[in-house]
């Protein structure tokens, strides 16, 4: 007989091992439930019924708490948000006024949209990278237009507005913008936002989408207005090309409402070979006859729809378009007034660190000082500036400065090495620049935690206090050193 190995002969072992202890444990759980039961039986029903509910209780409640372990919480589903509507765009313009932020661009904004409304036009961008034949297309609808065409890219800088007869004689303003992709962003940013105050956009291209160009049709779709995706410059296409273009760009917008493809020459030129009788050749160059009826034909599809559903449209994209300019300039106003608040702070913990008698390494920033920093902060973003939260930042923040404030005073002390001849520097010359530091940096990494966090978090903001006192270390303990040698001389002067 083949000897069994070790191993199988221990596995077998152990499976007869447990199979025995199931059984026994199975069986003294019978014992002890038939037990329970006997003893139920001779106590008041009411009693049995009492012990039924609390065992269902506990096995309902444990088999709960194991579900809630084992099943993972799904995901928070970000939804969309809905478009903000005028009042609620208005009320926010009148609070951030009241807060000083200049608003004037989003003012600017509802205006424009008061005049479009008033005057009842119907607004189209055309849309699309540089030299993709958007001005060729507005000469080829509008012959007498003046319009600059040119094979080189950018050549159009502004947004050019043009009056235009539909179709059907609908007077409608047909908008050249600047090419995306230009060098500066200022001119893309100028021409999604004219899109954003159109009613329909015409998006022009010359072939297949490229990536850059394909997210951009996205954001365009994801605006909700109606949309036509031309191909340009289909003359130079062989007709098979022309349908395997054609097919890939209704791919691209495949399961999007609203959107019309359409094939079109808008102009450009053509090279020919002349032949002449006695065998001559000769290259001329021929302007291409433009071919634009299947955009006019779409366009005049767009307006014929339901007029009123395209001014909501286009007012919401508006709507969205002054809320995010609104978000910006109250963005730009905070960040301004944080600066302040860190500058103010840091020559107030400068100043208090020179008076101090013997400076204490946390009475400074968890101090008033610290606490009044941060509820300002929280009262510029005005978020909630909750007690335990403020406590929780400043000790922990508190406790990395214990730790590195022999490397701060160290820095200090470099400092003042910019400023040869001073001599001996008493100790509060040095804790006023490692203080400097220590404000300048909770100030900039709460701002920052507030602006990007929406609320004061202290794990990540106390992280970003960390990154930002090692950051820039030279130029800042100069910067503070300056302060706090101009601070002892008036102070010394003083009568
Ligand atoms: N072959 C051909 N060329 C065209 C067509 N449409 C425009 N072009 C040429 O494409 C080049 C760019 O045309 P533009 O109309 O200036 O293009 P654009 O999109 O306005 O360009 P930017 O203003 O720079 O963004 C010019 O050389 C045009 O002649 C077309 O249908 N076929
Ligand atoms: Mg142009």
């Amino acid at each position: 007989m083949r000897s069994v190995p070790i191993f199988r002969a221990a596995l077998a072992i152990a499976v007869v091992v447990g199979v025995a202890a199931l059984l026994s444990a199975l069986l003294a759980l019978t014992d002890w439930i038939f037990r329970v039961l006997d003893h139920l039986h001779s106590v008041s029903p009411w009693l049995a019924l009492l012990y039924a509910v609390v065992l269902l209780a506990l096995v309902g409640g444990g088999a709960w708490i194991v579900w809630r372990v084992l099943v993972p919480k799904k995901a928070a589903t970000s939804t969309p948000q809905p478009p903000p509507t005028q009042e609620e765009v208005e009320r926010r313009i009148a609070h951030g006024e009241e807060l000083g932020v200049d608003l004037s661009v989003v003012r600017q904004e509802l205006a424009e949209l008061k005049n479009r409304r008033a005057t009842g036009e119907v607004h189209i961008a055309l849309f699309g990278e540089i030299s993709t034949g958007k001005s060729s297309l507005v000469r080829a609808l509008l012959p007498q237009a003046e319009v600059d065409v040119s094979v080189r890219g950018g050549t159009t800088r502004d947004v050019i507005r043009h009056v235009w007869l539909s179709t059907a004689h609908d007077r409608l303003i047909l908008t050249d913008m600047p090419g995306l992709n230009e060098a500066s962003g200022e001119l893309d940013t100028m021409a999604r936002e004219e899109a954003m105050r159109s009613h329909v956009v015409v998006y022009v291209c010359d072939g297949d989408l490229t990536r850059d160009q394909y997210r951009e049709l996205q954001a365009l779709i994801a605006l909700n207005k109606p949309m036509v995706l031309v191909l340009n410059k289909m003359d130079q296409y062989t007709s098979e090309e022309l349908q395997l273009v054609r097919g890939r760009l209704l791919e691209r917008v495949e399961g999007s409402a609203r959107i019309d493809v359409v094939a079109i020459t808008a102009g450009g030129t053509q090279e020919i070979l002349r032949v002449f009788p006695d065998g001559r050749e000769e290259r001329v160059i021929r302007e291409l006859s433009p071919q634009v009826a299947p955009l006019a034909d779409a366009l005049q599809r767009c307006i014929d729809s339901d007029l009123s559903t395209l001014e909501q449209l286009r007012d919401s994209t508006v709507f969205v378009l002054a809320a995010r300019k609104l978000d910006e300039a109250l963005t730009a106003h905070r960040r301004t007034k944080a600066d302040e608040l860190v500058g103010q702070y840091a020559r107030k913990a400068v100043v208090g660190a020179i008076a101090a008698v013997a400076p204490g390494t946390d009475l400074l920033i968890q101090g008033y000082l610290g606490i009044s920093l941060l509820k300002e902060m929280c009262a510029l973003y005005e978020v909630p500036a909750r007690q335990m939260d403020l406590q929780r930042l400043l000790e922990q923040s508190g406790r990395h400065v214990a730790k590195t404030l022999p490397i701060m005073l160290a820095v200090a002390g470099n400092g003042f090495k910019a400023f040869p001849g001073l001599g001996t520097l008493a100790g509060g010359m040095l804790h006023a620049v490692a203080y400097g530091l220590i404000f300048d940096s909770l100030g900039k990494a709460v701002s920052q935690t507030l602006e990007t966090r929406g609320e004061l978090q202290p794990a990540p903001a106390v992280l970003l206090f960390e990154e930002k006192l090692g950051e820039d270390l030279e130029s800042r303990a100069r910067k503070f050193a300056r302060m706090a040698l101009t601070r002892q001389v008036s102070h010394r002067d003083e009568p």
